[in-house]
């Protein structure tokens, strides 16, 4: 997995690479690297957004900077790249993230995500030069970084050799394997705390009854989650 992050900051991701899983999965042969539009921006002194026609609040990451950046970074049009490689705009009306479409983008050879920053992108470059426009969820960050980043960590942690333990990311919430539900809960020692037992069953050694325990708990927290 090869991903490209074009960003006004690249400095933000240097915690977000520190973390287990994310070194992990680049040791296994992921790359992540990071592009900042303003190394590429035709305007001078670093000029990379700009006041929206119309008047209003803000500033729109401009048309041209993106293409420059890409340019730079792919050496060809933007628009023939977003039709062979997911150019992914990250932006609050886009897509909503969830289980399947992490599952499809860590599917990819490469990735590509655009960081908006301000009110967001020029329109243009959401028609023209990307292939999917993804948000994390209907409210609104000042960014797309920490979203980038929620989809990195999402998308490497499943690549194998990311993870301790491979079985993790195969029944975990909202998997296919728990059929879309939630997980089941987990509980570790001690057995009791001020009187707060662990169910019985997990502490029985019945393997089957506690699989069947389990999926019952997901399915219950499923049914809740949708009444
Ligand atoms: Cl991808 N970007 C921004 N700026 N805000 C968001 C988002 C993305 N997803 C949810 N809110």
């Amino acid at each position: 997995m090869e991903i490209d992050v074009f960003t006004l900051f690249p400095p933000a991701f240097a915690w977000f690479e520190g973390q287990r899983h994310v070194a992990n999965a680049i040791a296994a042969g992921a790359r992540l690297e990071y592009v900042d539009y303003r190394d590429h921006t035709p305007l001078r002194s670093g000029q990379v957004d700009d006041t929206p026609f119309g008047g209003g609040a803000g500033m729109v990451l401009r048309v041209d900077v993106v293409e420059a950046a890409m340019r730079a970074r792919y050496g060809r049009d933007p628009v023939e790249l977003a039709s062979e490689r997911r150019v992914i705009a990250l932006t609050p009306g886009g897509r909503v993230l969830d289980d399947a479409l992490v599952d499809e983008l860590a599917a990819e050879p490469a990735l590509t995500l655009l960081c908006g920053r301000y009110e967001g992108f020029d329109e243009r470059v959401l028609e023209h030069m990307v292939s999917d426009r993804l948000s994390i969820g209907r409210y609104v960050l000042a960014g797309g970084e920490l979203a980038a980043m929620v989809v990195c960590d999402a998308v490497l942690r499943k690549l194998p050799g990311a993870l301790g333990h491979e079985g993790s990311v195969v029944e975990e919430s909202f998997s296919a394997a728990l059929g879309g539900a939630p997980e089941y809960p987990h509980y570790t020692r001690p057995a009791e705390h001020r009187g707060w037992r662990v169910p019985d069953v997990l502490l029985s050694g019945h393997h089957a009854r506690i699989r069947e325990w389990r999926l019952e708990q997901s399915r219950m927290r499923g049914d809740a989650e949708t009444e």
